[in-house]
Order: C-alpha cells, then sequence, then structure tokens
C-alpha cells in the first residue's frame, strides 16, 4: 500500500472515532435561548474579549453574528441546523489546548465579524464571500493539537504525510468539510451546486491562508495593492489576496487587544510554545526553535516585539490604509509594542 493512502486511512480512522454532535441537551439549550444582542456582547467592537463569557454566551455570540450578517435568511438555514453547527464546532476543539482552541476561535470570527460590519465590506463583498469568510474563521484551527507544522512534519504523524505542506491546515478544512457533511449539522445544503462548489473552495483558501508562511509569501502583493490605491473589488484574484489577508488579520487579532487581555494571551502562547519544546526535547531529542524553548522565557517581550515589528504592524497598517474603520486595530498593535518595548527594557 502506498505510504499517502495508508496516512490518509491513518487519519480517516482517527476522525471517525470523533463524536461531532453536541447533545441534545446542549442543543435545546441552544435553539431555546433568548440570543443576547451584538450590542450587548460587545461584537462590534475590537477590543471584545471572551474571558468572562461562559460557554453559552459564547456559542450564542455565533449565532448573534450569523444572525446579523443575514446569513439565514439569505441562505436558507434552519435554525437548529445553525444551533447544531455552532455546538459541534465547538466541540471539535480541544479544551486541553491552551491556546488554539474554543476561544481563539471565537475570537477570530468576533474580530471577521466586527470588520465585515464596516461599510467598505459591506457594499463590496457578496453574501457568499461573507458566509465564507465567517464559517472559515471560526473553523480555521479545527482539532489543533497545539503543536505547529514542523513538529508534525518531524515527529513522523500521518498527518505530515498526507499534504506536503500546510498540513495542519488542510486537516482543519477536512474537519469543516465533516461536520458541514454531517446530516445535523449541515448548513450549506440549501445551496445551489454551483453556489455550494464556490463555497466550499473560498472557505478552503480562507483557512489555508491561516498558515503564517502562507501570508509571508502573498503579503508584498498585498502591501503594493494596498499602497497604489487601486481598486481591490473588481478583480477576483485581487478578493482573493484581500480574504486571505482577512483572514490573518482576524488570526492574530490578539496582538491589537487592550493591554491585559493582550498580555494573557501572549501567555497562553507561550505556554503552548514551551510545551511543544518541552516535547522536542524530551520526545524527539531535537533541539527545540528559539522561541518555543522556555530557556529563553526571559525574551519574551523582545520576541513579542520582534513579531508585532515582523509579522502584524505591517498588515494592519496596510488595512487601515484600505479602510479607515480597521486604524483600532492598527492604533492598539501600537500600543501593545510600546508596552512591550517597555518590559524588553527592563522597565
Ligand atoms: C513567528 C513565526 N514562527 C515560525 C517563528 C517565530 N515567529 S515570531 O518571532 O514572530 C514570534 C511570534 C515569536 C514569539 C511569539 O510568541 C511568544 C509567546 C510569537 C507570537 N506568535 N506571539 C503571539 O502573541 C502570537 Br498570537 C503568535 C501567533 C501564534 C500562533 C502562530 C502559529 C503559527 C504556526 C506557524
Ligand atoms: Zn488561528
Amino acid at each position: 500500500m502506498a505510504d499517502k493512502t495508508r496516512a490518509k486511512l491513518a487519519v480517516t480512522k482517527e476522525v471517525l472515532s470523533y463524536q461531532i454532535s453536541a447533545s441534545q441537551k446542549e442543543i435545546d439549550a441552544l435553539e431555546e435561548a433568548v440570543i443576547p444582542s451584538a450590542d450587548a456582547l460587545c461584537l462590534l467592537d475590537f477590543g471584545f474579549s471572551d474571558f468572562d463569557m461562559s460557554q453559552i454566551a459564547m456559542t450564542q455570540a455565533v449565532v448573534r453574528m450569523f444572525l446579523d450578517l443575514n446569513l439565514p435568511q439569505d441562505f436558507s438555514v434552519d435554525y437548529k441546523t445553525l444551533c447544531q453547527w455552532v455546538l459541534s464546532v465547538q466541540k471539535c476543539y480541544r479544551s486541553n489546548v491552551v491556546y488554539h482552541n474554543w476561544s481563539h476561535a471565537l475570537r477570530t470570527a468576533q474580530c471577521m465579524f466586527a470588520m465585515l460590519q464596516t461599510k467598505e465590506l459591506k457594499s463590496n463583498l457578496s453574501s457568499l464571500e461573507v458566509l465564507a469568510l465567517m464559517i472559515a474563521s471560526l473553523c480555521h484551527d479545527l482539532d489543533h493539537r497545539g503543536v505547529n507544522n514542523s513538529y508534525i512534519e518531524r515527529s513522523n504523524q500521518p498527518l505530515a504525510q498526507l499534504y506536503g505542506h500546510s498540513s495542519l491546515e488542510h486537516h482543519h478544512y477536512d474537519m469543516c468539510l465533516l461536520i458541514l457533511n454531517n446530516p445535523d449539522s449541515q448548513m450549506l445544503s440549501s445551496l445551489s451546486l454551483n453556489e455550494y462548489r464556490a463555497c466550499v473552495q473560498m472557505i478552503e483558501k480562507n483557512i489555508l491562508a491561516t498558515d503564517l508562511a502562507i501570508y509571508i509569501e502573498k503579503r508584498t502583493k498585498f502591501f503594493k495593492l494596498a499602497q497604489s490605491n487601486s481598486c481591490l473589488w473588481t478583480d477576483e484574484g485581487h478578493r482573493e489576496l484581500l480574504r486571505s489577508m482577512l483572514m490573518t488579520a482576524s488570526d492574530i487579532c490578539a496582538i491589537t487587544k487592550p493591554w491585559p487581555v493582550q498580555k494573557r494571551i501572549a501567555e497562553l502562547v507561550a505556554t503552548e510554545f514551551y510545551a511543544q519544546g518541552d516535547r522536542e526535547k524530551y520526545e524527539l531529542n531535537i533541539q527545540p526553535m528559539h522561541v518555543m524553548d522556555r530557556e529563553n522565557s526571559t525574551r519574551l517581550p523582545h520576541m513579542q516585539v520582534d513579531y508585532i515589528d515582523g509579522i502584524c504592524s505591517p498588515l494592519y497598517e496596510a488595512l487601515a490604509s484600505i479602510c479607515e474603520s480597521w486604524s483600532p486595530l492598527k492604533e492598539g498593535c501600537r500600543r501593545n509594542r510600546k508596552h512591550w518595548q517597555q518590559l524588553a527594557d527592563g522597565g
């Protein structure tokens, strides 16, 4: 048997053992609940944080975002199916993973929602694009194991043999489709075949775009486009590029949050990184990357400054130049850089 077939079987077997539907009790509770408004849940606020939210409020927040974007109406999604889909997605995030868990998924979807509710995107994106962006942002890290692609490749897991690159992101997309094809949570069942194809194709591209390596590859073109002030909306290639950048901007939005929130999330990222570093040292007997080695934990503020300068700021600056309403993201990032720089300087 070819290696690839063997790998596919191993991954499929693992995935088939998952119980992806929520319990009837949870489904009834969400379906019968009165969903608070976007204002009450702070869903339009770029400073949104889920730290004080209950599990049930978090699922209600997702339902509220879909309702306010008119998605159930536009695509004839019945309410029960929407509720079951949200609960299944929540269930397929691992709660023992400290950063890449359901909270991160919700924060990503909320940032996407807040961006989608600005007039530039409201008037220029199609309803189908909005649907694909919301599904992708909530599903983009499904079944994350708290380790990165490099670990998966080096530990020789079946997942690494399936796809040549972006192993994890391909898996997140596969999980997303698994949930969308499950009879209980078939949100896209009323779409025409053409709409369905276009939608899952966009979802796939959106999820794959959250691989940081892909972002680095694509961003130069986007920055040039943003600088040139040329029209983004007429060319499908440009639209796809913008959708990718919106995905990354939402994925890394923790860096734009009020300082206490940013500090807490950075500690979660560090905890996950060091856990991977420990596994590399003690299970794989290899020297972990600098950022994943807990020996370097005093360098964390420095690393965050480098992360902001190298990855985050350029993106939020380009986005703010396209849409003034997104400048709070840029400003939040700038404020956090000051805090990290101060800590790096020993204050
Ligand atoms: C990011 C790219 N990586 C392959 C090497 C390290 N860099 S980094 O120097 O920009 C960097 C980013 C270093 C340390 C970091 O966190 C230390 C706790 C971070 C960092 N990344 N900080 C954050 O607050 C966040 Br949020 C992130 C994103 C974490 C998820 C990224 C997972 C992508 C896997 C390739
Ligand atoms: Zn993510």
